[in-house]
């Protein structure tokens, strides 16, 4: 692809627009970056590219920065209703996300994760995996590092968490190997509807060929309906035995194809739940497609301590355990979350609405939540859709929050920060959120 002396129009400065600049001047393109913050509010991000030949079109998006562009590449923040978008689109001009311009320029195969949930365990894991048996890998993608930082290096591998965002302006984007974790709702903040959702998450595989691998989940239907007609080479995984693919027993994850078996016993592993043997099952079946060797597979997934803000032990005092999953952005992970307990547990939850049901929490919070703790602007939402199953209360803010967990758990219980929705309304993102309640939790 020839970038030179195009004009190209970055939307977006924060991390992806930030390297998007960078490889694009580098490739010797004129850059344009746009963003609808202003420069006060982008200082920092002006200061990494400082001395930079650069164009800053800030505070705003107006049609005419369309004016003789070749190239947009939208930040994966940036929705396709998006006015600049719109208008490129109907001008003709050419968009394509970050994921797509780095693959243009990647020359080694690479894995694709996707999902709503688990996506970000899985990659890690399997990374580690393939840096365990000594080879060239980065991890990277929306787990936080932009793909195109890793255009030009020494690598035998990428192993990529992708989101529907960044599927949706891909053209040739091809994973040797493409995993489909599972569906379900969240974003419905960005699209029409679930339909919408799931199709952007099934781009994955959407440009893979007979020479590629597709890793589906058996026991979630949306996903595994999406089996037929594709021409990839299908390995699944899931909780009932079969002749070939990859399934979980009691203690145990089995890998099995026609002339061989492998198993994976589970007792020294130290991530728990359902959820984490399904992500476990996903990077098996795809460590084994690349060839990595079984005991490197089994000592990673024993020495694997599990991410922060996933299901992460905090502390425990007076009998409680409180563990911080800040990353429980939607209600999907939050059923899984509160599953993995069958102890009482106090839910700390809110923040904003992302569109999807509350409801299909109802089980979990009947069965194990003894009182929930609502804060942010989803908490009257939450409190409607799940109130009347258990005792509830509305708190201005996190450290609110924590102070009625503590005031109300009784020696055994658990305190789970798992909001369900994102965080934007009172926090930069999860993770600082998910620093602020384990700072409160370690106060107590
Ligand atoms: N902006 C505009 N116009 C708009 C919308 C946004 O100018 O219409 C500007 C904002 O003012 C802001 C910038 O765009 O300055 C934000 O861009 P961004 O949200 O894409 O931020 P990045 O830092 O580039 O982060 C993105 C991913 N963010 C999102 O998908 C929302 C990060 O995923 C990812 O780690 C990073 O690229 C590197 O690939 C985060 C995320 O929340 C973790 N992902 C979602 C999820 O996991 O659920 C999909």
């Amino acid at each position: 692809m020839e970038l030179r002396d195009k004009k190209v129009l970055v939307v977006g400065l924060a991390r992806t627009g930030i390297e998007c600049a960078r490889f694009l001047l580098n490739q010797g393109a004129k850059v344009w970056v746009s963003d609808l913050r202003s420069e006060t509010d982008l200082n920092q991000e002006i200061n990494a590219l400082k001395g930079l030949p650069m164009h800053y079109l800030l505070g705003g998006e107006e049609r005419r920065w369309l004016e003789a562009v070749d190239l947009v590449v939208p930040s994966p923040g940036v929705p396709a209703a998006n006015p600049l978008l719109h208008e490129a689109c109907s001008r003709g001009i050419e968009i394509l996300s970050e994921v797509e311009l780095a693959y243009r320029f990647f020359r080694f195969p690479i894995v694709g994760i996707t999902g709503t949930n688990g996506k970000s365990t899985t990659t890690t894991l399997l990374g580690l995996m393939l840096k365990a048996n000594g080879t060239q890998v980065f991890i990277g993608g929306n787990i936080g590092a932009p793909l195109i930082g890793f255009v030009g290096g020494d690598w035998e591998w990428g192993v990529v968490e992708i989101s529907s965002f960044q599927l949706e302006w891909i053209e040739e984007f091809r994973p040797r190997v493409a995993v489909l974790l599972n569906l379900s709702e969240d974003h419905l903040d960005r699209y029409p509807d679930f339909a919408a959702y799931c199709r952007a998450k099934e781009r994955i595989f959407e440009n893979q060929t007979a020479t590629d691998v597709a890793i589906l989940n058996r026991n979630d239907p949306l996903v595994w309906g999406l089996w037929q007609g594709r021409p990839a080479r299908i390995i699944s995984f899931g909780f009932s035995e079969v002749d070939e693919g990859v399934f979980a027993k009691a203690e145990e994850i089995v890998w099995r194809d026609a002339s061989s078996e492998e198993r994976f016993p589970l007792g020294h592993v130290k991530i728990q739940g359902v959820h984490n043997v399904e992500n476990m099952m996903a990077a098996i079946a795809a460590a084994k497609t690349i060839g990595i060797p079984a005991q490197i597979i089994q000592q990673t997934l024993e020495e694997f301590p599990g991410l922060e803000h996933r299901l992460e032990f905090v502390r425990e005092k007076d009998g409680v355990r409180y563990y911080n999953d800040s990353k429980g952005t939607n209600v999907g992970a939050v059923v899984k979350s509160l599953a993995s307990f069958s102890v009482p547990v106090i839910l700390l939850a809110g923040g904003v609405d992302k569109g999807g049901d509350y409801g299909v929490l109802r089980d979990g919070v009947r069965k194990t939540v003894k009182r929930l703790v609502l804060f942010g602007a989803a908490k009257g939402l939450i409190a409607k859709a799940l109130g009347a199953l258990t005792e509830t209360v509305i708190v201005d803010d996190m450290e609110a929050a924590v102070r009625d967990a503590h005031q109300h758990a009784r020696s055994g219980d658990v305190v789970l920060l798992s909001p369900a929705c994102s965080s934007f309304d009172m926090f930069r993102n999860y993770a600082e959120r998910g620093r602020v309640f384990k700072s409160l939790v370690q106060a107590l």
